[in-house]
């Protein structure tokens, strides 16, 4: 029998485009439902309807997009995000799995667009009230093999047809952030198999459920205590 948890967690997933994030998010997603937990899977731009139009004009607009514009749009779909969804699914004790976050906005709006860096900390922090992930995971490679992966997928979106040179810029931006905060960043080879990254990921999964399923306050999913 699963537990659940009083007050969820949040964790995110980070990496490159084709880091095979997504897959590793899905697979945390079945595992964790099979276990009991209340799972929630979304993602960052595009977690809400609001979100959803926010993610269209920065993947897919026609017209120039200066980069402070870029920013700003990722922090109001976040802070659309953080009020609509996590916090309400935190407060029911589900467990949030979210496909980029904050760390997305350091990593490609700071490392890669050269915006300050100081800046987008002060407006992440807005935005996600002070909430940040409990977990996250980085899915790291070299941006080259990673494009390999979704070429294929037809016309490229904004960010996709960016130059190699920024992409090597997130990539470095991403191993930087992992680099300053290794408890809650861990980083795995992204070049491994969906299979072998599975168990490593969800180790550091149970790493971070295991003390919280032991505490008196928890209950199960029968609402007894455990
Ligand atoms: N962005 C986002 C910003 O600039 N600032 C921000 O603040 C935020 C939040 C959003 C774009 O917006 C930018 C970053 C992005 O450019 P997105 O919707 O997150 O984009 O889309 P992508 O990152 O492009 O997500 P993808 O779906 O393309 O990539 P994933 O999630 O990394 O990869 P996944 O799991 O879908 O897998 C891609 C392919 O690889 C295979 C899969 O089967 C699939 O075909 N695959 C593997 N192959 C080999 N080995 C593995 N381990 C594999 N794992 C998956």
């Amino acid at each position: 029998m699963g537990t659940l948890l009083k007050q969820g967690l949040f964790i995110t997933f980070e990496g490159l485009d084709g880091s095979g994030k997504s897959t590793q998010l899905a697979l945390c997603a079945e595992a964790l439902s099979a276990q009991g937990y209340k799972v929630l899977t979304t993602r960052n731009p595009g977690g809400t309807a609001f979100g959803q139009e926010l993610r269209q004009i920065l993947l897919h607009s026609k017209g120039p997009v200066f980069p402070l514009s870029e920013l700003l749009l990722f922090i109001a779909d976040r802070a659309q995000h953080m009020d609509e969804v996590v916090f309400p699914a935190l407060a029911q004790g589900t467990i949030v799995l979210c496909d980029r976050h904050m760390d997305s906005t350091l990593a490609y709006q700071g490392y890669g667009r050269g915006l300050s860096i100081d800046t987008i900390r002060d407006l992440n922090h807005i935005a996600i009230q002070g909430k940040q992930p409990d977990l996250t995971f980085l899915f790291d490679a070299e941006p080259a093999v990673l494009a390999q992966r979704v070429n294929h997928r037809g016309q490229a979106d904004r960010m996709e047809g960016e130059k190699a040179e920024f992409h090597n810029k997130v990539r470095a931006g991403f191993l930087d952030l992992a680099e300053q905060e290794p408890q809650r960043i861990r980083v795995f080879n992204a070049l491994e198999s969906p299979e072998a990254l599975h168990p490593k990921v969800r180790q550091a999964l149970e790493a971070l459920l295991k003390p919280l399923a032991s505490l008196p306050n928890q209950e199960n999913s029968r609402g007894q205590a455990v």
